[in-house]
Order: structure tokens, then sequence, then C-alpha cells
């Protein structure tokens, strides 16, 4: 019962705020694999597919138990590309994206950004990986949010270390997801509907008298 209730309220609370819904948690082995596509939502139909211009490839591989952002394996690959890693997100991401991503070495960044159908950015993050986390290598959570319909975003690690890991790559892009740009209500559209709604309320008092 209690389970059913929790259920049902956090699948409400994901429907109001439209929540992320879809994660690539990189967990099927791909040693090797320049291209590979991936289901987010669990519903069997492709969501993204991550792509390397490294004809090495990336692997899916650690980096242990102890780090926060990062459950291994992750997506392992190389930093040494101006572009190291790219998603193409095959009906469109709206919202926000995030993932983990750890390094080797300290001293190394992620620049993540947005594109939409015809090359606008629309958003972009850097995250630096830290030891703050508690972890064995140093790690962030990377994580933009953006208004339009992204098609596809590009990862560029940078720095020290010469190989990153990312993992639980967050966001609204599963086939079973709403991905209509800007479906939140803007704060205006709320203001021109509140006052008919309270004229509304106060006529169905009236009537209940
Ligand atoms: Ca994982
Ligand atoms: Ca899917
Ligand atoms: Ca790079």
């Amino acid at each position: 019962m209690f389970k059913k209730f929790v259920l049902a309220t956090s699948l409400a609370a994901m429907a109001l705020s439209g929540a992320h819904a879809a994660e690539i948690t990189f967990d099927e082995a791909i040693a090797g694999a320049t291209v590979f596509e991936f289901d987010g939502d669990g519903d069997m139909v492709v969501d993204v597919r991550f792509g390397t211009d490294d004809p090495e490839g990336f692997n899916t591989v650690g980096p242990g138990a102890n780090q926060t952002y990062i459950s291994e394996p992750g997506l392992e690959g190389t930093t040494l590309l101006d572009t190291d890693l790219f998603v193409e997100f095959l009906g469109g991401a709206v919202g926000t994206l995030s993932f983990g991503f750890a390094t080797i070495d300290p001293d190394t960044s992620v620049n993540f950004t947005v594109y939409d159908d015809n090359d606008n950015v629309l958003g972009s993050t850097t995250a630096l990986a830290t030891f703050d986390t508690g972890g064995d290598f140093p790690e962030a959570l990377a994580s933009v949010s953006f208004a339009g319909l992204a098609s596809y975003a590009t990862f560029d690690f940078f720095g020290v270390g010469s190989r990153y890991i990312i993992d639980n790559f967050n966001g609204t892009f599963g086939s079973t997801e709403d991905r209509t740009p800007d479906a939140v209500p803007v704060p205006g559209a709320l203001a021109l509907f509140a006052p008919v709604a309270a004229g509304l309320f106060a006529r169905r008092r009236k009537a209940k008298k």
C-alpha cells in the first residue's frame, strides 16, 4: 500500500515537473566501439547515439566503487581531441542534461555544449574534477539547463588527464517522455490565467450558497 502510494506520488511529481526519466548507465560492455546507441528509458527504443572520432573507440570500465558520480562501469575514452565525445538525441532533448565525470589525473575539466538542429549553441557548462567528494579519483557533476530542442551535444575534456570516464547521463531525451520544447508554462501565461480562475471560483461559491 505504502509502496503504491510512493510510486503514485513520485509519478505525479515527475509528470508535474517534467522530471528526468531517461538515464544512460553505460553498463553494457562496448570495448573499442566508436559509435554506440542506448535506450535511456527502458522501452527498447533507442534514444541517444554516443560517438567518438578516436579510431581506438571508447570502453566501459572502472574507476572503482568509491566514486560519488560514477557507478562503475562508465564510458571511458581519450581527452586528447578537440571534441572527445559527442551524443546525438535521436528524438531531441529538452530541459536539463547532467552527467558525472571522473579522470585519472587531477586538474582535468570538461566543456559540455548543447546544440540545436541548426548548430546554434543552446547552453554549455564547464566542470573541474576534484577529490572533494572523497573518491579515489577526481570527479565532478556537470549539469546544463537550456531552452529549445537539443539535437546533439559535444564533450571536450582538457587539462592534465589523458583519459575520461563519464556515467549516469541524465535528461529528458527518452522516447517515452514529452520532449516538447518549453512545455513548462511561462509565468506571464499563469498571471493571465489566475484572475480567470479566481473569477470562476467566486462564481462557483456564489452558486453553492
Ligand atoms: Ca554505470
Ligand atoms: Ca527509449
Ligand atoms: Ca579534449
